[in-house]
């Protein structure tokens, strides 16, 4: 039975995700802070797979470390790697921002998923032919917007880390993808408005955001492509979105 390691899999993709790779037979790691989701998940799909929750902060490389090596037998080999836990914070000008949500962004988006990807990559070349490693980017990472600045920085390094990963990877058959959604309806502007569920609600109101389970039949399906695929980069919005102008300073 083929297992993956999902972090934040608490909400948004990464529960999307745990459930569609549940449908699907596969192993379940689970991990995320809040304890409490991550029983209520376990709960949920125990009945059908193995499932072991961890609660884990990304940013601890020690625990992520201790964690990941002692994965128990049954629950390898490893054979995918979710690294999905990530956040932005500070909608707000650059020159507004608190200097702590520029650190949270980079210390869970670049840091953690370093932390995971270095504690993971053993076993992954382990298990080699067919293995992979999906890291969850954004389109933020290539196109820039305003409030975007660390964030979209953060999974810029996302995309050339995945990108570097490949050429150190070569051989090993580990497949690395930079998956990099648009806009998409989840926690995700709730965290980032620190709680500010109508300016949320706002956002995906009178249009069609993606919805966490079409992110995750992409994470599925990369995880399932005939071994000798690797797609690099897989970059996927919303028919209602789409680029803007350039904006222009004018007297
Ligand atoms: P959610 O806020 O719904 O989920 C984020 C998940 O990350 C939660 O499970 C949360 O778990 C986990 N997480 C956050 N910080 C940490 C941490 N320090 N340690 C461990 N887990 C953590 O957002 P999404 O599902 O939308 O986002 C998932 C990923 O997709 C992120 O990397 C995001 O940047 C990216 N993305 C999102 C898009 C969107 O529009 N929604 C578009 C493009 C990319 P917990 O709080 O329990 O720790
Ligand atoms: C999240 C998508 O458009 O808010 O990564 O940057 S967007």
């Amino acid at each position: 039975m083929p297992s993956v390691l999902i972090t934040g899999a608490t909400s948004g993709f990464g529960k999307a995700a745990a459930q569609r790779f549940a449908k699907a037979g596969w192993s379940l790691i689970l991990t995320g802070r809040r304890v409490e989701r991550l029983k209520a998940l376990e709960e949920e799909l125990s009945g059908q797979v193995p499932v072991l929750t961890l609660a884990l902060d990304v940013r601890d490389s020690d625990a992520v470390t201790t964690a990941i090596s002692g994965l128990p037998e049954e629950f390898l080999p490893l054979t995918c790697l979710i690294n999905n836990a990530g956040l932005a914070l500070a909608p707000e000008p650059a020159q507004k921002v608190a200097l702590e949500d520029w650190h949270t962004m980079i210390d869970t988006n670049i840091t953690g998923l370093v932390n995971v990807t270095h504690a993971a990559l053993p076993l992954l070349l382990k298990t080699g032919k067919g293995a992979s490693i999906l890291n969850l980017g954004s389109v933020a990472g290539q196109w820039p917007y305003p409030g975007g600045h660390v964030y979209g920085a953060s999974k810029a390094f996302v995309q050339q880390f995945s990108y570097n990963l490949r050429c150190d990877l070569l051989g090993t058959g580990v497949r690395v993808t930079d998956l990099a959604p648009g806009m998409a309806e989840t926690e995700f502007t709730l965290v980032r408005t620190k709680g500010d569920q109508a300016a949320s609600d706002a956002l995906y109101r009178g249009t069609t955001p993606l919805q966490a389970e079409d992110i995750a039949e992409q994470l599925y399906y990369l995880a399932t492509l005939p071994d000798h695929i690797n797609i690099n980069r897989l970059e996927i919005m919303t028919v209602r979105q789409a680029w803007s102008a350039f904006a222009i300073d004018r007297d």
